[in-house]
């Protein structure tokens, strides 16, 4: 076991010499070509270019092992499937074939003659200035600082297009995770002061609720949280600005501030982590009629009669608490309930909020939002298409789009010093090390091509990047096994695969579902929503039946799943859920007693607890 540890010690070292030896490569020389001597195109282009009377420092990949880790290494630094990787002036430019259009169209001298504007290495401005200051930003930023490091953070809140803006922290704190949680909790009591008759409490039907009193409170508490993000900045010794940052050379960026002010900074090492902001539907009345989660957690009204569009989590846990504070809620679902979560709890989500009131309108989209009344809230009319072609027409008082989220990354110069990004998404693929297609520029966070857009991710992402970049630690992100939580009305806790990604994954007939509904305690009393609690563990029958997905439908869905998470990451199994004593009476509990299988078709509806 020990020997296994030192042997995997001894690689992730030989990797990071690896690494140091290929920025010290590309740093040798103004023009660096990786070739191998077996490809055809790796040998024309250092002859094409010394053709060009271009001093080039030929660095050669040989076919022994260490050559071919220095290839695969190659490849995660840059990104490129072949050799040759042409870089000049430590930028990659890439390939055969790039090469020979710049030196056809004479840009490829143009490249080189371009004045050197980097920095000497001991001249730069900051070790490391960081793009955004948001969960990852701060967290990456914060532990930089910690190590010694000169570290800059920009944050910069462009309006949204009905002026909301806010203060540092980024989404999470200002119009995400936090006021979401808040304003679930403000729903949430609504039911508890329900259910509070049957426990004696003599309380009116009729209880008011007060939009402005919640948003004033809610948003005093994000004011303290934006300052204690200033405050621990200023502890850390890290230098903030409220400014925009962009790119305007290799190493150098530009920032402005609100009120137009310029500034120019130099790094060594950036990292974005400028996250992303809502989509806007491209129909008439969008931007100038409609809200996102952007205005609504901060909104000066009660939104009233509401129509939410979009069918993912941002969508149905707005839905969920407007609908729970009292107000008249329609979701509009283009064509299923929470994309990429399990199915068959998303349908039970749909289910539970439909039976609380929530309406909804399927297979269809809005193509137009007119104003009818101006006000707070105005009137809006709506019109849509359903799949079937019915036009459907209705009034609202507030429209919220919640469509999805474009990342923030297209108007940062990110071409000037040639970091790639998917161009459809503008999503950053990065390596596993979170580095970009540029060696010293790094992202984080909600940017990310394919990895997931939540709050602690971010947070993890950055400490252990700083951690690797300035502490000599070797540890990487995990993306793996991430747990989650949807705060719809019944909280949804996840971790691991879905059933279909499992199937997919698996094999169906190598996968066992066990399954049951549950009944918490504390709402047999009310006598409520009996038989929609739903437990599901997904288990992988060759591996010991070990657990591949878990969710759960319960109150605190999220303060069970983080548990069960940490017990997934240890590898649990079926065997140990099932020798693990229960707390009684707890919703969790449920998870040490599962015995019907979905394969067998057994009723799960539980009659007591
Ligand atoms: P952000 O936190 O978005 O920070 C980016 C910052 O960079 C912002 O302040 C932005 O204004 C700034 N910026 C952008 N461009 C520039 C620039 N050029 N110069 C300077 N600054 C710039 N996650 C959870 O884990 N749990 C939840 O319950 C949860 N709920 C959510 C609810 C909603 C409604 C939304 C929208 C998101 C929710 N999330 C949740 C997701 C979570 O908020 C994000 O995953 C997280 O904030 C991402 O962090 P980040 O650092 O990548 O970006
Ligand atoms: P998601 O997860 O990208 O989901 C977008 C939802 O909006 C989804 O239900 C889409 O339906 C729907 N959608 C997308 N475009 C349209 C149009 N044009 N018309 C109608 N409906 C549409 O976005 P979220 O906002 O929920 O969350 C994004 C991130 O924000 C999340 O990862 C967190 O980090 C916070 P579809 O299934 O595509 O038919």
């Amino acid at each position: 076991m020990n020997e296994k540890i030192s042997n995997e010690e001894g690689r992730k070292k030989e990797i990071n010499q690896l690494r140091i030896e290929i920025q010290d490569y590309i740093s040798s020389s103004d023009t660096v070509i990786f070739s191998k001597t077996t490809c055809e195109k790796c040998t024309k282009v250092p002859s094409h270019i010394h053709f060009m009377f271009i001093n080039v420092e030929l660095i050669y990949v040989f076919l022994t092992d260490s050559g071919r880790i220095l290839e695969e290494e190659l490849y995660e630094y840059t990104m490129e499937t072949a050799l040759p990787n042409v870089f000049v002036k430590e930028k990659l430019i890439g390939g055969y074939d790039h090469i020979i259009q710049l030196s056809k169209d004479g840009l490829f001298q143009k490249l080189l003659e371009e004045k050197e504007d980097k920095p000497q290495e001991d001249t730069y401005d900051f070790d490391l200035i960081v793009i955004g200051g948001g969960s990852g930003g701060l967290a990456a930023s914060k532990e930089a600082a910690k190590l010694g490091k000169k570290v800059l953070v920009l944050d910069y809140v462009a309006p949204s297009p009905l002026g909301t803006k806010w203060g540092l922290g980024g989404t999470c704190v200002n119009v995400g995770c936090i006021p979401k949680k808040l304003m679930h909790q403000a729903a949430l009591l609504r039911q508890a002061l329900k259910d509070s008759h049957k426990y004696g409490w003599q309380i009116e039907d009729d209880v008011e609720h007060k939009w402005e009193i919640m948003t004033k409170s809610i948003q005093s508490h994000i004011r303290s949280l934006n300052w204690n993000y200033r405050v621990t900045l200023i502890e850390n010794e890290v230098e903030y600005e409220n400014g925009f940052g962009e790119f305007v050379d290799a190493h150098k960026i530009k920032s402005t501030n609100p009120k137009g002010r310029v500034k120019y900074y130099t790094g060594k090492t950036f990292l974005i982590a400028t996250g992303e902001r809502p989509r806007y539907l491209d129909i008439p009345g969008a931007q100038e009629y409609c809200i996102t989660s952007d205005d609504l957690f901060s909104l000066a009204y009660c939104p009233g009669k509401t129509l939410v569009v979009g069918a993912s989590y941002v969508a149905l846990e707005c839905a969920g608490f407007l609908a729970g504070l009292g107000l008249d809620v329609t979701v509009m679902v283009r064509s299923i309930l929470l994309r990429g979560f399990d199915q068959d709890v998303a349908s039970k989500i749909g289910e539970h909020m439909e039976e609380h009131g929530v309406k909804f309108i399927k297979e269809c989209v809005p193509t137009k939002v007119e104003q009818i009344e101006a006000g707070a809230p105005g009137k809006l009319k709506v019109t849509s298409q359903s799949a079937d072609g019915t036009e459907i027409v209705e009034e609202y008082n507030t429209v919220l789009l919640a469509i999805g989220r474009d990342a923030c990354t297209r108007k940062i110069g990110l071409d000037i010093p040639g970091v790639k990004i998917n161009e459809k998404t503008g999503k950053i693929p990065v390596n596993d090390e979170e580095q970009t297609s540029v060696p010293y520029i790094y992202a984080i966070g909600d940017v990310l091509e394919n990895k997931i857009e939540l709050t602690p991710v971010a947070i993890q992402a950055g400490r252990l990047l700083a951690q690797r970049l300035y502490g000599g630690s070797t540890v990487k992100c995990d993306y793996v096994n991430v747990p989650t939580t949807v705060f719809t009305p019944l909280e949804y806790g996840a971790c691991g695969l879905s059933e279909e990604n499992a199937i997919t994954k698996y094999g169906e007939e190598n996968i066992e579902v066990y399954h049951s509904f549950f009944w918490p305690l504390e709402w047999t009393v009310p006598d409520r929503d009996n038989n929609k609690c739903y437990a599901k563990v997904i288990c992988h029958i060759k591996d010991k039946e070990r657990v591949v997905g878990f969710h759960v439908l319960s109150p605190n869905a999220g303060e069970i799943t983080q548990g069960f998470a940490v017990a997934i990451k240890c590898g649990l199994t079926k065997e140990q859920l099932d020798s693990t004593i229960g707390i009684h009476p707890v919703c969790a509990e449920i998870f040490t007693t599962l015995t019907v299988t979905k394969r067998s078709g057994e009723d799960i509806v539980q009659s007591g607890c």
